[in-house]
């Protein structure tokens, strides 16, 4: 059942005043999920652009508590905090919420994540995915998109393909798996709500596309508008996975005919990041884009869920 706008709850859980660049989309993904989530949360959250956030100097505009910790040590956290919500039987209560960039998800947190989730422990981990180390400097990472240039690439941009780190995740046989974008806050919200619903069934994985104005190379306007191309060229779809099942979701599901995806070339060229991109790369975007498809149809027919 879609919600109506009307039945979305008002109250914010980040104030105004944090020290995120104007147009960055990890505001906007955390303001949804916590509004999903509601005040019955904890945070871990290791070192990334959501920790400036946090504000500076004493003040933080977060209205939930937020623990900052060190990068490699996120799923860690929350699973002590998990634990320890359990010993004091507040654990169907208070919610446990680990909040990292691709960087601390994909790369450096990769073991903390992969070990929790294989223990079964009990917090949703969102990554909260802008294709590389903003906080530092735009750095490569493992989610950095192939062709993207940033300041740890050759000039022609990144050779290799980004890891799949939902095909990752969904190899740990976790009860639940979504893809969000900040152009379909609604999706955030239902998104959330449902991993909330999965408490006390293992970790529960979120990715959501933000964008980055200064890393990507786009006006901070446009940033709904990058992350909304996003899906509507099929590079992200939007899916959940629930006890291993499939589904696209409603944004996303028009996209399973080819015909009706937008063309990458205009996604690619709104972006400085891809700038002077040859062919032959946008060749390869392309193929990229219909093999994701295809393996996603193919898993839905399996499951009886497509002609
Ligand atoms: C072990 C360790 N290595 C490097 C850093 C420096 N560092 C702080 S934030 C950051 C970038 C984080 O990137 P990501 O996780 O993608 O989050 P984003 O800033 O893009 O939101 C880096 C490299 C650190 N704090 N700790
Ligand atoms: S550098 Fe990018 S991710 Fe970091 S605060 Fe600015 S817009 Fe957001
Ligand atoms: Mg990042």
């Amino acid at each position: 059942m879609v919600l109506k706008i009307s039945e979305l709850p008002e109250e914010e859980y980040i104030q105004s005043g944090t020290r995120l660049c104007s147009g960055c989309g990890i505001q906007l993904a955390y303001r949804w999920a916590l509004k999903a989530l509601g005040p019955k949360t904890i945070i871990t959250n290791p070192a990334s652009c959501s920790t400036v956030c946090g504000g500076v100097g004493g003040y933080t505009p977060m209205k939930v508590p937020a623990f900052y910790c060190c990068f490699e040590t996120v799923a860690a956290n929350a699973a002590g905090a998990s634990a320890a919500l359990k010993a004091q039987g507040k654990d169907k209560e208070i919610v446990v919420l680990a909040w990292a960039g691709d960087g601390g998800t994909y790369d450096i947190g990769i073991q903390g994540l992969s070990g929790a989730a294989e223990r079964g422990d009990n917090f949703i981990f969102a990554c909260v995915n802008n294709e590389a180390y903003m906080n530092t400097g735009i750095q490569r990472s493992g989610a950095t998109p192939f062709g993207a240039k940033t300041t740890t690439t050759p000039i022609k941009g990144k050779v290799q393909v980004k890891k799949n780190m939902l095909k990752i995740m969904a190899a740990h046989g976790l009860s639940y798996i979504a893809t969000c974008s900040i152009s379909h806050p609604r999706d955030i919200y239902e998104k959330f709500k449902k991993a909330r619903e999965y408490n006390g069934q293992g970790v529960r994985y979120i990715e959501i596309l933000g964008s980055c104005p200064p890393g990507w190379g786009f006006p901070m306007s446009d940033s709904i508008q990058m992350t909304r191309m996003a899906v509507e060229s099929g590079y992200w779809p939007l899916f959940e996975r629930e006890n291993g099942k499939l589904t696209i979701s409603q944004p996303s599901k028009r996209y399973l005919n080819k015909e009706k995806r937008k063309d990458i070339r205009d996604y690619l060229a709104k972006q400085n990041r891809f700038k002077g991109m040859s062919e032959e790369i946008i060749g390869q975007w392309n193929q990229y884009i219909d093999d994701l498809w295809a393996e996603l149809e193919n898993e839905l027919r399996l499951q009886g869920d497509l002609e």
